[in-house]
C-alpha cells in the first residue's frame, strides 16, 4: 500500500490514501472539572494539543510522498503549519455543533466559557466564525482531508534557501505533491454534481478559507506566547522541547514517531 501511495496516484486513490491517514479521535487524560479556571483550561488544552501533535506527525508521514522529502523539508513543513492543522481539525469536529468548539468529545466549549482565559474569547470567536463558514458550505469529509494535506504542503514559505541538490529536488517534490492533492480536491468537488462554474466557485471558497486559518493560527501563536510569558501554560516534556525547537530536536521527533 505504501508503494501504491507513492507515485502518480489517480485523484481517487489519492483521496482514499489521505482518508485512511486520518488520525483517531482523542480524549482528555484527566477529565476537566467545572468551574474552569485559566490554569485548568490551559492545562487541558495543552495536554490535548501535545498528544494531537504526536498523531499529526504520524498523519503527515502517511501523506503519499511526504517521507520521500528531505528530513529538513518534513520538519519545516510541520513546524510552519502545526497550529493550522490542529485548528482545521477542530473546525471539522465542530462543524455540526453551532456555537461550540469540540476540542474533544469530553471538552466541548462555547465562547463564554473562554472568558476564564485572558484573550482566548477573541480567538474562540474567530474559530467559530470560520467553522460557520465551513458549515454554510457543507464541507465534505473528502474535501476536509484534502484541505488539511494542502495546508501541510503549502506551508513551506518560511524555509531557507535550498542548500544541496537534494534540497532542490525535495522542493520540486513538494510542489508536485501539492499539485496531486489539488487534483484530488478538484476531483472530489467534481463529484458533487455542480455545474463547472459552481465547482470553480466552490474550490475558490474552500481555498480562500485557508488564508483565514493562517491568520487565525498566527493569532493563536501570539496568544500562546503571551500565556507562556505569564507562565500560565505548563509545557511539559515534549512540549517544552518543541517550543524551543531547533532543527535537530524536531528531526529527532520526526524519526521517533
Ligand atoms: C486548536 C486545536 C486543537 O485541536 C487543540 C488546541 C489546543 C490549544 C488551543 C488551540 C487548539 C486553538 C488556539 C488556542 C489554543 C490555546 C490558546 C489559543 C485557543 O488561543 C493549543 C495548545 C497548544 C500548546 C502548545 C504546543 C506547543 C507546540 C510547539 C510545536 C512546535 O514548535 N513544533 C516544532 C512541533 C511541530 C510538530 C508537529
Amino acid at each position: 500500500r505504501a508503494e501504491g501511495c507513492g507515485r502518480s496516484l489517480s485523484p481517487e486513490q489519492m483521496v482514499s490514501c489521505i482518508l485512511e491517514a486520518e488520525p483517531p479521535q482523542i480524549y482528555l487524560r484527566e477529565p476537566i472539572k467545572k468551574p474552569y479556571t485559566e490554569a485548568s483550561m490551559m492545562m487541558s488544552l495543552t495536554n490535548l494539543a501535545d498528544r494531537e501533535l504526536v498523531l499529526t506527525i504520524s498523519w503527515a508521514k502517511k501523506i503519499p510522498g511526504f517521507v520521500k522529502l528531505t528530513l529538513s523539508d518534513q520538519v519545516h513543513l510541520l513546524e510552519c503549519c502545526w497550529l493550522d492543522i490542529l485548528m482545521l481539525g477542530l473546525m471539522w469536529r465542530s462543524v455540526d455543533h453551532p456555537g461550540k468548539l469540540i476540542f474533544s468529545p469530553d471538552l466541548k466549549l462555547n465562547r463564554d466559557e473562554g472568558n476564564c482565559v485572558e484573550g482566548i474569547m477573541e480567538i474562540f470567536d474567530m474559530l467559530l466564525a470560520t467553522t460557520s463558514r465551513f458549515r454554510e458550505l457543507k464541507l465534505q469529509r473528502e474535501e476536509y482531508v484534502c484541505l488539511k494535506a494542502m495546508i501541510l504542503l503549502n506551508s513551506n514559505n518560511c524555509s531557507s534557501l535550498p542548500q544541496t541538490p537534494e534540497d532542490v529536488e525535495s522542493r520540486g517534490k513538494v510542489l508536485r505533491l501539492l499539485d496531486s492533492v489539488t487534483d484530488a480536491l478538484v476531483w472530489t468537488i467534481s463529484r458533487t454534481g455542480l455545474s463547472a462554474q459552481q465547482q470553480s466557485i466552490r474550490l475558490a471558497h474552500l481555498l480562500m478559507l485557508l488564508s483565514h486559518i493562517r491568520h487565525l493560527s498566527n493569532k493563536g501563536i501570539e496568544h500562546l506566547s503571551t500565556m507562556k510569558r505569564k507562565n500560565v501554560v505548563l509545557l511539559y516534556d515534549l512540549l517544552l522541547e518543541m517550543l524551543d525547537a531547533n532543527t535537530s530536536q524536531s528531526s529527532r521527533m520526526l524519526v521517533a514517531h
